[in-house]
């Protein structure tokens, strides 16, 4: 058997536990022309996790109470995303969503939260503030453009009210770009390729 210090064990679990995203995270976010509104979400977690009692509460114009859209309870796979969009999106998008719902209609200076059962999860913006007409940073900002999840991001925006920069965790694409809706690409590793995985801690200790 090969020597393993107890330290070294501990940190091949911690490398475990962070292998994967904590919980559900946004992966992207439309908002685009017209009722093009989209947001995308994904399972980076190592299990299969249910949808039921997952929302998404949109906070309007600096608002500090939402509008919650209950999430379909369907079970979402390792590795998968789920699309929520507005039902009066142009077809193309409506063709990858997983969900539509009216009360998606934000327009680039509405804070979403992803929750379960109430707890925040995962956000967007930021919640009280009333940017003017969007968030921006250097690289774009938060109406008129599709922004996608950083793939270093493992964990979600749990502090709903603080300071939203959203060039740390998001890159920008063009008004009604697509093209990333119905997958998510993360660098966060998995369990299939995470050398910290139980079958080879196994094989360390054989
Ligand atoms: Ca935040
Ligand atoms: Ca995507």
């Amino acid at each position: 058997m090969k020597s393993l210090t107890v330290i070294g064990l501990l940190t091949l679990l911690a490398g475990t536990a962070f292998a994967q995203t904590s919980d559900l995270i946004i992966s992207e976010y439309v908002e685009g022309s017209g009722d093009n509104k989209a947001v995308e979400i994904y399972n980076g977690t190592e299990d299969v996790i249910n949808l039921g009692g997952y929302t998404i509460e949109r906070y309007s114009n600096g608002a500090v109470t939402s509008i919650a859209i209950p999430l379909d309870a369907v079970d979402l796979d390792v590795g998968e995303v789920f699309v929520l969009a507005n039902p009066l999106a142009t077809g193309v998008l409506l063709a990858l969503a997983d969900q539509t719902n009216g009360n998606l209609n934000f327009n680039g200076d509405d804070a979403l939260v992803l929750a379960f059962n109430g707890i925040p999860v995962d956000s967007f913006g930021r919640v009280g503030e009333d940017p003017g007409s969007y968030w921006s940073c250097d690289d774009g900002n938060t109406v008129n453009h599709t922004l996608v999840r950083r793939p270093g991001v493992c964990s979600g925006d749990t502090v709903i009210d603080d300071l939203f920069d959203p060039c740390v965790e998001w890159s920008f694409q063009p008004v009604d770009t697509f093209t990333g809706i119905g997958h998510h690409n993360e660098d966060c590793g998995s369990v299939a390729d995470d050398a910290s995985s139980w079958g080879s801690l196994k094989a360390t200790f054989r």
